[in-house]
């Protein structure tokens, strides 16, 4: 059968009309497709429109082809968009550059504060504010763990993580302290009513470690530590301790000593007074109290050191041969040096926090300072 030649001619357009759209390969190039073919002066859109110059006996059939390949033509491109959009989305998600949790630009413009920045107790600033935006950043106590961690690990210790709510073994007896002896009113405990408790120190996670490791090792394990006491200034009934523990077969005071040391001038970056005492604990002997000359009064006297001009902050001493023992070791065989670091006096000291109750307040005046 022969084809009228407007046939021809719409057929042959519908062919080539369909090879571009199949032919781009982004939305920029569909986009000029779509305006050639169907904009106000398309290929398409002029042959629809020549139905005036058409047979009066072709009209009805001319009108109803041309309309069905403009069809044709819009079903082809709507199709292509949306293969094409897809496309885009799948390669953004395929690029490991893409950071989804990237905050807007206007955020990032911002200038970060350096780690371990402080805006001091008052007058401070909230930082990372912009558009609406409100950028975090980590506690104090946070920052001085995380550095605290760094100074150890650097030194070949492993960083555990104890549970707070404790057994009376692991927190008392394994530490040499029965329930008779005197050094329980030391640490004044929350008893919960399964015969458990909310452990009084990081001790408590010694016998842990040596129960968990072949010795020797060396480890530290920080967190919050609680005690039914009267809170002031230097003294919270919920705060943070990082307890460390080395066994092996001989320590010495001296390799200890000189950790603290080590410790104390890399986290409060400045040459610091301290001063050893003979410290009582059952579980180490001997026992040591080393505090810090307070940084908040340089010495003088303030409320944060009780007028002492002392901060008592990093007590330690060698491992009991009680508690090694507990440990399942044999005090024939091993030693051990530990000590219990007051992290949240650590951080008053650090950052010039004049009343240790700032710290876990919740208080957004007070974080927007660090
Ligand atoms: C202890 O908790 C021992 N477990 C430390 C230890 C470990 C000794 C290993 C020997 C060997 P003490 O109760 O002194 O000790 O607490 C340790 C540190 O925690 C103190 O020096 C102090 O810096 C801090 N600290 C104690 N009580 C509070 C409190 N209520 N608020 C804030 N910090 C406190």
């Amino acid at each position: 059968m022969n084809l009228a030649p407007w046939q021809v001619e719409l057929d042959a357009a519908r062919d080539l009309w369909a090879d571009r759209v199949a032919l781009c390969s982004n939305l920029a190039e569909l986009r000029s497709v779509q305006v050639d073919a169907l904009g106000k002066n398309g290929a398409v859109t002029a042959l629809v429109r020549r139905i005036g110059e058409v047979a009066n006996a072709d009209k009805r059939a001319y009108g109803q082809a041309s309309a069905a390949l403009k069809l044709v033509c819009e079903t082809a491109i709507a199709d292509k968009q949306t293969a094409l959009e897809l496309a885009e989305v799948a390669a953004e998600l395929a690029d490991d550059t893409f950071d989804v949790t990237l905050p807007p630009a206007a955020v990032l413009a911002q200038k970060p504060r350096a780690p371990g920045q402080s805006g001091g107790q008052s007058g401070g600033q909230s930082g990372g504010q912009s558009g609406g935006q409100q950028l975090g950043h980590l506690h104090p106590l946070c920052r001085v763990q995380t550095d605290v961690e760094a100074v150890f690990t650097s030194m070949g210790f492993a960083v555990l993580d104890y549970p707070e709510v404790e057994s009376e073994f692991n927190n008392f007896e394994s530490l040499n302290i029965p329930g008779w002896h005197p050094a329980r009113d030391m640490q004044d405990t929350f008893w919960l009513d399964n015969g458990l408790l909310l452990r009084t120190h990081t001790s408590s996670g010694q016998v842990r470690a040596m129960h968990t490791f072949a010795p020797p090792f060396r480890a530290i394990f920080a967190g919050k530590v609680f005690r039914y006491e009267a809170t002031d200034a230097s003294h919270e009934h919920t705060f943070h301790q990082l307890e460390g523990l080395l066994i092996d077969r001989v320590v010495s005071v001296g390799h200890l000593l000189d950790s603290m040391r080590t410790l104390l001038s890399a986290i409060l970056r400045r040459d610091v007074q301290v001063r050893l005492r003979p410290g009582y604990f059952p579980f180490v002997e001997p026992g040591f109290e080393l505090d810090l000359q307070c940084q908040l009064c340089a010495g003088a006297g303030c409320s944060a050191c009780k007028q002492s001009g002392w901060l008592e902050l990093l007590p330690c001493g060698l491992v009991h041969p009680q508690v090694l023992r507990a440990g399942g070791l044999d005090p024939a065989q091993w030693q051990g040096w530990a000590f219990g670091l007051g992290l949240s006096r650590l951080a008053m000291m650090r950052y010039g926090i004049g009343d240790v109750r700032h710290l876990l307040s919740g208080d957004a005046r007070f974080l927007a300072q660090f």
